[in-house]
């Protein structure tokens, strides 16, 4: 297990890399090219250049958080075949830069999506949070506004000002393709990818659907156990993985997550691990890391982990807004660093435990 934290980039960051080395235990930092287009390709320089910065502040680049895939290729439609091609040599690349590690989702049109960037809890701190009702009122082709409201004037990964620009499009890109027809691509896709992959030693996390269930009548495949266990089964080879986020399987109350880490056993090589509170059914917001404060059992998971043999990197997720820092929702500095400490704790005493 390694410990990591998700940096943007030079930047793109109210969190220092300085700061981040100062956190007891995190060695590395999951990080990505922010400016680059999905579909583009990524140098082995800029991928140098990146990874040069990191390390000049003593932490490693442990991973990629993400390559995003052009939607053509989720499709299944237009260039996908030219973008399969720049994605491989993206990987090749980063592959003679010894990354290891790629993130990667396969939601179509939104990354994850939440109603409320900044939530006021009873402490006072801010929180991202869902509404089903709020989802359902909202027209998506005019999202963008609320959005853009919503975030505090910082772009959300995945909401880049581009597409949202672009969504009528995007909408009707997706109007005819089905759920079986966005698995098949994506299947179509891993397949084309798994040379590079297994020649440079790299596994590809698939991240899930966030929320976990179809939203806007748009098609989701990766929702819990059930579709997970099929991707596995379906390119049945340890390139391809998950990237098991807590927060995004948790959302959905119906999927036992521990179920899911058993599952996955040897195919995770990245995991988001934080809390959630479900608060009705519809409703969640994302809590501290601690057990008591949200609707997991945090022990359990990461003793699940353990359990399983995980080796791969893990990295406390969307923090709370606290102590009046200023930071892109869910990234700020203060409460990711109590959640890796926390998380390091359980790990330890863990650990401890298994070998007395
Ligand atoms: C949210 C993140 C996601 C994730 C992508 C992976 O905070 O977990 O945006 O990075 O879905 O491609």
């Amino acid at each position: 297990m390694e410990m990591t934290l998700r940096w943007y980039g030079p930047g793109h960051d109210t969190v220092t890399l300085q700061q981040i080395r100062q956190i007891p235990g995190v060695t590395g930092v999951v990080s990505t090219l922010y400016d680059k287009m999905p579909g583009e390709l990524w140098t082995q320089e800029e991928i140098h250049e990146l990874k040069s910065v990191i390390e000049a502040s003593g932490l490693k680049l442990s991973g990629i958080e993400s390559v995003n895939i052009h939607d053509d290729i989720k499709t299944g439609s237009g260039r996908r075949d030219e973008y399969i091609d720049n994605y491989i040599k993206t990987l090749e690349n980063l592959g003679k830069e010894d990354i290891h590690m790629v993130c990667y989702n396969f939601m179509p049109v939104f990354d994850w999506t939440r109603t409320d960037l900044a939530r006021v809890r009873e402490d006072g701190s801010t929180v991202l949070a869902y509404n089903q009702e709020i989802v359902d009122k909202i027209d998506p082709e005019n999202f963008s506004d609320s959005i853009e409201k919503m975030s505090n004037g910082f772009v959300m990964p995945g909401w880049e000002p581009e597409r949202l620009a672009k969504l009528k499009e995007l909408f009707a890109l997706y109007k005819d393709v089905s759920a079986d027809q966005l698995f098949d691509n994506l299947v179509y896709f891993l397949k084309a990818i798994q040379p590079v992959c297994e020649k440079y030693d790299i596994r590809m996390g698939i991240h899930p659907d966030d929320p976990a269930w179809p939203i806007f009548g748009l098609p989701r495949i990766m929702t819990g156990k059930d579709a997970i266990v099929k991707l596995l089964k379906a390119v049945d080879a340890p390139f391809n993985g998950i990237t098991f986020c807590a927060g995004s399987l948790g959302s959905n109350p119906n999927n036992d997550l521990c179920e899911i880490i058993e599952a996955a056993k040897g195919r995770i090589p990245f995991a988001h691990v934080r809390n959630l509170r479900h608060n009705f059914p519809g409703d969640f917001e994302e809590a501290a890391h601690l057990s008591s404060d949200g609707s997991h059992d945090m022990y359990k998971m990461m003793k699940t982990f353990y359990d399983t043999g995980f080796d791969g990197l893990i990295r406390p997720d969307h923090g709370r807004m606290i102590w009046g820092e200023q930071a892109m929702p869910g990234y700020g500095l203060y409460d990711r660093a109590l959640g890796a400490e926390y998380l390091l704790g359980l790990w330890e005493a863990i650990d401890k435990a298994a070998k007395a």
